[in-house]
Formats: C-alpha cells, sequence, structure tokens
C-alpha cells in the first residue's frame, strides 16, 4: 500500500534551550547557548524557546544577549501564566512569551493548588498584559492529556478569543498515543481560530509519532529538541522530526531546514550535555544508512529506493554496504573488490563470498579483515593456487571495528 503524503506545513519552536535545559546532565553556559542559538538558527528552525527569565539572574541576561544577537529565528520565553513572570518576560525584548499553567487534576491539587477560576482568571490578565507590550503570546494547559476536556477547551477558547497567537497542548508525561493526539488536535482544531502548538513528551517512545499525527491533525507549530534532550528522557527530536517530516514532503522540508547541519548541530549539543549520539538515532545514528544482510546490500546497490525511504545525500551523509560478516552477498563482495581495483570472473566472486562467509562463522570480521581475504583471494587464484588451500590473510590479529 502506497502512504499518500500531505504538504507538510508546520513551523519548529526549537526548545534545546529550555526544555533541553532541563535535561539530567545539561548545563549551558552564556557562550554555548549562543553557539547553540546560532547554529539552530542556520539550521533554519523557526522560533528558539528560551528558560525562564525569573529562573535565575544569569538566565535573564542570557535571554537578553540572545535577543540582541540578531537571529532569524524569533526569540521566545517560556514562563508561569504571572503578571510577574511576564513583567519580567517582556523588559528582555523576546519576539514572544509562552505561557503554562497545569490544567490536569494532578498539578492543580498537587503542584500549584489553585482552581479552574483562578486559571481563566490568570490567563485573561496576563494574556491581555502580554498582547499590550505588543509581544506574541501562547497558552498551554501544562498536562493536558490528563486534563478534563471540558475545562481544556474552555480555557483555550478563552484564550483564543483574548487573540493569543497559539494555544499549546502538552503531553507533559508523554502519556498519549498518537491517535489520542490526532483526536485532541482535531477536536481543538473545530474550537479554536489560532495556531496549535504541541508539546509532546517521550516516555513511551510516542514523541515523533504524535508530533506527526497532530500535524495532520492541524497543528501548526511542534516543539522539538536537539538529541530530544528534555525532562527525563525528552520530548520530539528535531532530527527525529525532520525525518519523518522529509518523508511526507521532501521538497518543502529540504528547501526551509539546512539538513545538511543536521549531524554537526547533535554533535555541538551531544558534546555540551556530555552524552553521545544514540546508535539507532534517525538519521545520524552510526547504522542509519548501513545495510548488511546479501540480499539487502544487492538491491540497495542496485537502486537504493528498495532499503532506503531517506537519502542520506539530503543530509550530506553517505550510505555504507557491510561486508564483513557471514550474511553478506557476492554482490556485495563484488562491489566491494571492484572499489579495491580487484576483478575476477563472477564465479570467483562468489567464492570468495564463500571464503569470507566461512572466516565470519569463525570470528567476528572487520572491513579491514575482509579486503585482505578479498585481496589474498585474488593473489591465491592467480598464482593457480586451489583454492582448497587458501589460507586467509587474517590470521594475525586485527582490531575488530
Ligand atoms: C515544564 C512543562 C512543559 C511545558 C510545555 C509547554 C511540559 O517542564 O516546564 O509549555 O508547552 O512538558 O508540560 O515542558
Ligand atoms: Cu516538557
Amino acid at each position: 500500500m502506497q502512504c499518500a503524503p500531505f504538504r507538510a506545513v508546520f513551523s519548529i519552536i526549537d526548545s534545546t534551550l529550555r526544555e533541553g535545559e532541563q535535561f539530567a546532565s545539561a548545563y549551558f553556559d552564556t557562550e554555548s547557548k549562543i553557539k547553540i542559538a546560532k547554529a539552530l538558527d542556520r539550521f533554519g528552525v523557526d522560533y528558539i524557546e528560551l528558560t525562564s527569565p525569573v529562573a535565575s539572574e544569569q538566565s535573564r541576561r542570557d535571554c537578553e544577549t540572545i535577543c540582541k544577537l540578531g537571529l532569524k529565528a524569533k526569540v521566545l520565553t517560556h514562563i508561569r501564566c504571572t503578571l510577574e513572570d511576564a513583567r519580567v518576560a517582556v523588559e528582555t525584548g523576546v519576539h514572544g512569551v509562552n505561557l503554562l499553567i497545569g490544567t490536569s487534576s494532578q498539578l492543580m491539587r498537587h503542584s500549584h493548588g489553585k482552581d479552574m477560576d483562578y486559571i481563566l482568571q490568570a490567563v485573561t490578565e496576563v494574556v491581555q498584559y502580554v498582547k499590550s507590550k505588543g509581544v506574541e503570546v501562547r497558552f498551554s494547559g501544562e498536562d493536558s492529556f490528563r486534563s478534563s476536556l471540558a475545562d481544556l477547551l474552555g480555557v483555550y477558547s478563552l484564550a483564543d478569543r483574548l487573540g493569543v497567537d497559539r494555544v499549546g497542548i502538552a503531553d507533559t508525561v508523554g502519556c498519549a498515543s498518537p491517535r489520542q493526539v490526532y483526536r485532541l488536535v482535531s477536536t481543538l482544531r473545530g474550537v479554536v481560530g489560532c495556531d496549535i502548538e504541541v508539546h509532546l513528551h517521550n516516555d513511551t517512545g510516542c514523541a515523533i509519532a504524535n508530533a506527526y499525527c497532530a500535524i495532520e491533525a492541524g497543528a501548526t507549530h511542534v516543539d522539538t529538541s536537539v538529541l530530544g534532550l528534555g525532562e527525563r528522557n525528552g520530548i520530539t527530536s528535531l532530527g527525529g522530526l525532520m525525518a519523518r517530516m522529509v518523508v511526507e514532503d521532501r521538497a518543502s522540508v529540504a528547501s526551509r531546514y539546512r539538513l545538511h547541519m543536521l549531524k554537526d548541530l547533535e554533535l555541538l549539543v551531544a558534546e555540551a550535555v556530555d552524552v553521545s549520539v544514540p546508535f539507532n538515532n534517525p538519521v545520524t545514528g552510526s547504522s542509519a544508512f548501513t545495510h548488511k544482510a546479501g540480499i539487502h546490500a544487492k538491491a540497495v546497490l542496485n537502486n537504493p529506493s528498495t532499503y532506503e525511504v531517506l537519502d542520506p545525500a539530503d543530509f550530506g551523509l553517505t550510505r555504507h554496504v557491510h561486508i564483513a560478516s557471514r550474511l553478506t552477498g557476492w554482490n556485495a563482495i563484488k562491489a566491494r573488490a571492484l572499489q579495491l581495483n580487484v576483478h575476477m570472473t563472477d564465479t570467483q566472486y562468489k567464492e570468495c563470498t564463500g571464503k569470507v562467509k566461512a572466516m565470519a562463522d569463525v570470528r567476528q570480521l572487520s572491513s579491514n579483515d575482509t579486503d585482505d581475504i578479498i585481496r589474498a583471494f585474488q593473489h591465491c587464484e592467480q598464482d593457480g593456487q586451489s583454492s582448497e588451500h587458501f589460507i586467509p590473510a587474517i590470521n594475525r590479529k586485527v582490531p575488530v571495528s
């Protein structure tokens, strides 16, 4: 069945410098915040969200500094829905503020202790204040998926009537399934006229799928962070969202975002928070474009689209055909042999493949081992030695790569 693509119309609010700062090992000094903000801007994210200026004196100064960088991306800060926070936020020079207050019974009872009437009053006052300062404003109900739907729709339609630029749905605890996200965004789409932002945690591994379903249902803005960094195990990752949306609408996504920069951006942030890029990360994981089984390798060598839904070249990356294993096939061995300038008959390539497989049954091979076997096999053939007496050149110790 062919998937029907849709036009991917969405904006990215990257929250590496807000949600990402809540990641366990994150510590961003001013210099690294500036570097990351500039890199995100060059990548092309539409918004950069910063930690609340009320969090600390340095957070406030950093917010001002980043606002003055003259980035193309709009700079937002994320604050509690109070006049005190809003006053400090608008003074920093941000383009917009993202307001938040818990709307689930858990958070109303155990976090801020306020009821719905208080929330409606706070939203009215704070939205009116921020708008009077000519600053963009979004209102979000924290823990939206565990909030009463009636409460949620009530507060969002109030915010819409007050003229917010966006309302936000937050899956704060990462409990939502793609279908629930689709349903809530569709319902909200029918209730408010303003834009809809989504913020989706990854506790059950659904953050990218949830973002995708939100866009399908009419969400206009998606919160991301580089590598998905955030509280606990984080939110929708920028790279994962890019991968998903490139599959849907390559032309539009590749024209809006500098996909070639993704790897360097991830390395920059990974280093800043002292983690490595996961081996199975979308796009940039070490094996994301590695093909191993003989059947896969053969087809990919004929036409990469057989087993690749993303083109590594779109991200400035290259594919790798892994030949050093018992799963390899003779087409892959032949392709590698030709790269090594080893020319033989197809029968010989097939025999040589048999040698590689036999050796891979004995121990794990490296690419160098396999190259050695191919070369040694050719010499053996040239010298007219029977392959019965073939002794692979890998008896010496070679590090397994
Ligand atoms: C937080 C809460 C938040 C806010 C999301 C939003 C969440 O950690 O401060 O404002 O949309 O996950 O609910 O990140
Ligand atoms: Cu969050």
